[in-house]
């Protein structure tokens, strides 16, 4: 008896758990939306497109491009246009954002060229790198990154992505999830609850 009442009222706490999550993914804070796929390979003339809000507008699309480059051919990612323009292969860590350290954002930045004096570019050969993304729901400025690994000049490999859901707002690459304050203080009044519940349980319950 005494036990099934207590089951029923953790179920509550769960219940409430699990409302305070919905309730939080409303609110207007910041918050990391992340995606993994399975492993998407690139090979020359291959393309894949990002719609990281799922708005059906795609967000980017990287192109396994020909034989002389690779191509970002829809949005914009961050790069350098020192040496032609060349996407950054950024680490992680790296905050992309209004304000990038190095680099800045513009549309059809290219991961490799060839030349005539061979291939550049800053995405030969890197393994676990991100691209610095913006892009624009219903006109507000999102950032994003895609995370990616390339091998030579003949594929890329797509492994995940994220973006920030809250408009103007940096990201971290590599970075997943940002704990929202009001979700967190939610989950911990109903813990505290919990420990109180089962104070007062094994008060009643009689010594053996
Ligand atoms: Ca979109
Ligand atoms: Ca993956």
């Amino acid at each position: 008896m005494e036990r099934g009442r207590l089951d029923r009222r953790i179920g509550a706490y769960t219940a409430a758990a699990s409302a305070a999550l919905a309730f939080g993914a409303t609110q207007a804070e910041a918050a990391v939306v992340y995606t993994d796929i399975a492993d998407v390979t690139l090979n020359h003339g291959d393309t894949f497109s990002i719609d990281f809000d799922g708005d059906t507008v795609n967000d980017i699309t990287i192109s396994g491009g020909s034989t002389y480059f690779n191509q970002i051919s829809t949005g914009s990612v961050l790069g350098t246009s020192s040496i032609n323009d060349n996407a950054l292969a950024l680490p992680a860590g790296f905050v992309v954002g209004p304000a990038p350290t190095t680099g800045s954002f513009g549309p059809g930045y290219d991961l490799w060229q060839k030349s005539d004096y061979g291939y550049y570019g800053n995405w030969i050969n890197v393994s676990n790198r991100y691209l610095g993304v913006r892009f624009t729901i219903g006109g507000a400025t999102h950032y994003g990154w895609v995370r990616m690994s390339t091998v030579n000049t003949d594929t890329v490999t797509i492994h995940d992505f994220a973006y920030e859901s809250l408009a103007d707002t940096p990201i971290v690459t590599g970075i997943t999830a940002v704990p929202e304050p009001g979700t967190l203080a939610l989950f911990a009044s109903g813990a505290a609850g919990l420990i109180a519940l089962r104070r007062r349980r094994r008060k009643a319950a009689p010594i053996a």
